[in-house]
């Protein structure tokens, strides 16, 4: 990741910590920390470095699996990794597997499992295998923008309400790779993926903020309007979302570390480096933490 400015900063909640800003309104990466021994006052200044940075990155880390599940338990509960995918024996059933010689991409701008009423609250991720280059990782601000929309736009979808579906990216999988059996997912057995109802404009439960809450992986469209407007306002909304102005984008070390506000951003991973050289694999290993059911203005 470039860091733009050299403002150092620090998050004032009992300790310090070295922040890094990689621009004006969101992204840092935060030095000085070692993740798997850190402090309890430690923990609490990430965590609300989380909520003001939204995307903070940790290098020279190095876990294990089991010491980056008990790192995110202490910011908060955990998910199991994935409502639906199954990521196999080899990892903790907390623990996502992203790996890309098992077609595991994510190179469609998503925010992580809002086809589910309670999505995670934020996501914690770190390489496992990366390619020489390539496989960067790009965030973007959904509080950032919703403010540089012009107020009537903004006026207009703080009304609305859109449909999110899993079946689009997982029902085929559930149904034929699962037989219809996929994981826990809130403490029920994920059978099928009904689709479920967030506000278009989501306020942050922490901070009161609003955030632009659809996303091209999971919404299928917004309610109450006709098809055409359904499709003509996500598309403004998502060509504003990705606007090079509200995106950071972090080029992976291994031993890095990435965790997300899952409440306001969305995230797409590029996948540049499996077509060159006859295929480069990538692996990425993610827990969730817990979140709560998305609220809007008028809720
Ligand atoms: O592979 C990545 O960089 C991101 C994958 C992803 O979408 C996720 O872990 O939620
Ligand atoms: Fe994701």
């Amino acid at each position: 990741m470039s860091v733009i400015n050299q403002s150092r900063t620090t998050v004032r909640s009992g300790v310090e910590l070295d922040i890094d800003r990689f621009g004006p309104h969101f992204g840092a990466q935060v030095s000085g920390i070692d993740i798997a021994s850190a402090s309890d006052d430690q923990v609490r200044a990430i965590r609300a470095a989380l909520v003001e940075f939204k995307v903070l990155v940790f290098r020279g880390q190095q876990l294990e699996d089991a010491e980056h599940i008990e790192f995110a338990n202490r910011l908060g509960d955990l998910t199991t990794g994935h409502p639906v995918h199954d990521s196999g024996t080899d990892v903790p059933e907390q623990m996502y597997s992203l790996d890309s010689a098992d077609n595991g991409f994510a190179d469609v701008w998503h925010t992580d499992v809002t086809f589910m009423e309670r999505p995670p609250l934020g996501s914690i991720l770190r390489p496992v295998v990366l390619p020489p280059t390539g496989g960067d990782t790009n965030w973007a601000d959904a509080e950032l923008a919703y403010l540089s929309l012009s107020e009537p736009v903004r006026g207009l979808i703080d009304q609305l309400t859109a449909v999110h579906d899993g079946n689009r990216e997982f029902g085929y999988y559930l149904k034929h790779k699962r037989g219809g059996k996929g994981n826990t997912w809130d403490g029920r057995e994920v059978t099928e993926l009904t689709p479920v109802r967030h506000p278009v404009v989501r306020v942050h439960p922490e901070t009161g903020r609003r955030a632009i809450f659809v996303n091209p992986g999971f919404t299928s469209h917004i309610e109450g309007v006709s098809d055409a407007e359904s499709r003509g306002i996500l598309d403004l909304l998502y060509a504003h979302l990705t606007k090079p102005e509200h995106i950071v984008r972090h080029r992976w070390q291994l031993g890095d570390l990435v965790l997300w506000d899952n409440r306001n951003t969305l995230h797409y991973a590029n996948r540049d480096y499996v077509d060159f050289d006859g295929g480069q694999r990538r692996i990425m290993h993610r827990v969730t933490l817990r979140g709560d059911i998305p609220v809007g203005l008028t809720a």
